[in-house]
């Protein structure tokens, strides 16, 4: 039944009542076995004499060590690293008119979401920092049943066909035989297949720009990558592009500060959401659609259901229909960020599936991963992945299952159960695909509207700033710098000057090898036999060769705000106390988190005597865990020219970029720094104390997050 639709009821608490459930808590409770025996004595295995064999009887141990030997499940085969949390999803207006989709239709309708953030290649330990495309999976938990979106954050993907996602995988984790590297991509197998692979070559633009070494899993976009439809009550087809936009802005960090972070803290992203979450800054997204009619799907000059290609803002904007709010951590991390099984077959009436060749075959994938990984087809049954929609069918038994399900009929038609459960018709919430015409032949090809692999890369380059290519070129050369194999460097270079031949140029010339002149034939996939693809499309974004959206720094929907910044206050005995509380009250009212650091913990007293407590040493902090650093004024400041770590702070936050504030004594640290340019736009000084000028000097430069203009005087 399609009940609930219309009701104002709060599902978010429908779900955590649901998880609630399944909660234990051992909080004045004994120690028991898992069949419930309270146990007297958890120290020691029962032997034969104190210092004798350990007994076969020992039942307690046995089942103790027994649990142990199996807490570990497989590990996602991709997207092993994850982070997780809950939350909300809100409608501002309706779309009714595009898809009968309750939740998209009720704006009084609150949605509880988790979603799990994830590198790709990196095993389950490895670092947060990788560069790498980041997993940006929901799972919304409708009234209607479950609706995953399982999106990246790169609107775009390596491949075109299921049928390479394995090749693209093995080339791209450690190589087989010595298991190295370890989330990276920089060896010689990814580069190989990418080589031979041009279709990637859009992709790899995306990869090999910041948004693969995000600031924060809080400042990404997130996006559906495939077309979907909407489907609406008159049964009527819109194509769908999914988009998240963080409220945050969309931001990066530098390679070599990525690098860093990776040592100083590889759970830099992991910790950044549980904190921020804990301290109650809750990440928010605006959900946007791109919605194309039917009748435009051959309109463009590029194939809709080609996930290599995505569709220009400037074609067809981005209308913003709602929000999602992650306000709480897990409880526990394996039962619910470790065990949520997305799929992007889990979807509701209302959206429903193109013909996209690579969707296609993840309709496949997602069901098939889960009973290895969580060991039964009952993992539906796990509390993280259960619907809070009514559930009822004839699926019986398997590993594991949960439910008692009464009575002895399980199976449709039957009498004997008086029918039940029902179909559902379309008029009472059942599922009905939507009902596309498909008329053609079986064949083992690619459309020919699959196979322009540059324009979209050129695009992507072409609207990037000098800084943000200077960027790609340097991560290029990073990457193909660690490939052994001279043919696969050369291939790349050849794939590189089809996109653009400056790039091409300064990559080869960090390589140390020319730009070949012949460029080797791509790869022929058997492009051309499939019917549709064969139509003429009408080349409608040919003109189109810039989109700010596709750039980070020109992104019109880049947010100033320094909102959740960590900002370091670098500190020792007799600073003053003034000059640091007037900047974090500044900071603070502006929403971002100042962190005083001092060569010791505990207290340190400042110049007017007080006490001010410290956050963390020179031994813990390191630079590339802030956003910007500010050296207050006092007495007893000089002194931390003794401290050989300031030094070192100092220097990584001026060579990526970072905006550096200092005031009254503060400043000479600065100007005796030889490394550090005093005249640099990004470092701002002021000889007045507690200068209010300053901090909002200060706040105003973080807001633009970095100041990469930098890097062409380091
Ligand atoms: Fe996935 N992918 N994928 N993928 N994918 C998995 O499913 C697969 C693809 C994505 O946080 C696996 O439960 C195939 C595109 C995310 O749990 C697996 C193909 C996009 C996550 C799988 C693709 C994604 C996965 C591994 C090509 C962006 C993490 C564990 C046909 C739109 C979800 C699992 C989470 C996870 C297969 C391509 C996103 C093996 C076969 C394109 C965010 O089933």
């Amino acid at each position: 039944m399609k009940n609930s639709k219309t009701t104002n009821q709060d599902n978010s608490d429908g779900k955590q009542n649901d998880l609630e459930f399944n909660k234990s808590s051992a909080q004045n409770e004994f120690l028991t076995t898992n069949q419930g025996v309270k146990i007297n004595d958890d120290n020691n295995s029962l032997k034969s004499g104190e210092r004798g064999p350990s007994l076969l009887e020992d039942f307690i141990l046995r089942e103790k060590i027994t649990h142990f030997d199996h807490e570990r499940i497989p590990e996602r085969i991709v997207h092993a690293r994850g982070s997780g949390a809950h939350g909300y999803f809100e409608l501002y207006k309706t779309m009714e008119k595009y898809t009968k989709a309750g939740f998209l239709n009720d704006t009084s309708i609150k949605t509880p979401v988790f979603v799990r953030f994830s590198t790709v290649a990196g095993s389950r330990g490895s670092t947060d920092l990788a560069r790498d495309v980041r997993g940006f999976a929901v799972k919304f938990y409708t009234q209607e049943g479950v609706f995953d979106l399982v999106g990246n954050n790169i609107p775009v993907f390596f491949i075109q066909d299921a049928m390479k996602f394995p090749d693209l995988i093995h080339a791209v984790k450690p190589e087989p035989h010595n298991e190295i590297p370890q989330a990276a991509s920089a060896h010689d197998t990814f580069w190989d297949f990418i080589s031979l692979m041009p279709e990637s070559m859009h992709m790899i633009m995306w990869v090999m720009s910041d948004r693969a070494i995000p600031r924060s899993l809080r400042m990404m976009e997130g996006f559906g990558v495939h077309t979907f439809r909407f489907v609406n009550e008159k049964n009527e087809s819109h194509f769908v592009k999914f988009h998240w936009k963080p409220k945050l802005g969309t931001h990066g960090v530098a390679w070599d500060e990525a690098q860093k972070i990776s040592g100083k803290n590889p759970d830099f992203h992991k910790q950044d959401l549980w904190e921020t979450i804990e301290a109650g800054n809750f990440p928010e997204w605006e959900l946007g659609v791109q919605i194309i009619p039917e009748s435009d799907e051959h309109k463009f000059d590029f194939d809709l259901l080609d996930p290599t290609k995505l569709v220009p803002e400037e074609l067809v904007p981005v209308t913003i229909i709602g929000k999602m709010v992650l306000n709480k951590n897990p409880d526990n991390f394996f039962a619910e960020t470790e065990q949520i099984a997305f799929h992007p077959g889990h979807i509701v009436p209302g959206i429903d599936f193109t013909n996209d060749p690579l969707l296609q075959g993840r309709l496949f994938s997602y069901t098939d991963t889960q009973l290895s990984r969580l060991g039964s087809p009952n993992f539906h049954e796990i509390p993280i992945n259960r619907t809070i929609a009514p559930m009822h069918n004839n699926q019986r038994d398997g590993h594991m299952r949960q439910e008692i399900a009464v009575g002895k009929v399980s199976y449709h038609p039957n009498s004997l159960g008086g029918g039940c459960p029902f179909q559902a018709k379309m008029d009472q919430g059942g599922f009905v695909s939507f009902n596309e015409r498909v008329d053609a032949h079986k064949v083992r090809a690619r459309s020919k509207s699959f196979s322009d692999h540059f324009s979209q890369a050129k695009l992507f380059y072409s609207s990037q700033t000098p800084v943000e290519q200077d960027h790609i070129a340097s991560a290029l050369s990073f990457e193909l710098g660690k490939v052994e194999a001279i043919s696969v460097r050369e291939r790349m270079l050849g794939l590189l000057n089809q996109v653009d031949a400056n790039l091409a140029a300064t990559v080869g010339k960090n390589l140390g090898i020319p730009v070949p002149k012949d460029i080797e034939k791509p790869i022929n996939h058997g492009v051309g036999a499939d019917d549709k693809g064969t139509q003429e499309l009408s080349k409608a974004n040919q003109n189109i060769i810039h989109s700010d959206a596709l750039s980070m720094l020109k992104n019109p929907t880049l947010s100033n705000t320094i909102a959740t910044r960590q900002i370091a206050f670098l500190c020792t005995e007799g600073v003053s106390a003034n000059s640091v509380k007037a900047m974090k009250t500044a900071l603070q009212n502006a929403g971002a988190k100042a962190i005083i650091i001092a060569p010791h913990l505990g207290t340190i007293v400042s110049e007017e005597g007080t006490e001010i407590s410290v956050d963390q040493t020179y031994k813990i902090a390191a630079s590339v865990l802030f956003d910007g650093v500010f050296i207050p004024a006092g007495k007893g400041i000089a002194d931390l020219s003794k401290i050989k770590e300031v030094k070192e702070f100092l220097n990584d936050s001026y060579h990526h970029c970072k905006f550096i504030a200092a005031e009254g004594e503060g400043t000479q640290i600065i100007k005796s720094n030889s490394d550090i340019k005093d005249n640099d736009p990004g470092v701002l000084l002021s000889d007045t104390r507690s200068d209010n000028n300053l901090s909002v000097s200060f706040i105003k430069a973080l807001g633009k997050h970095r100041f990469w203009e930098r890097e062409k005087t380091l």
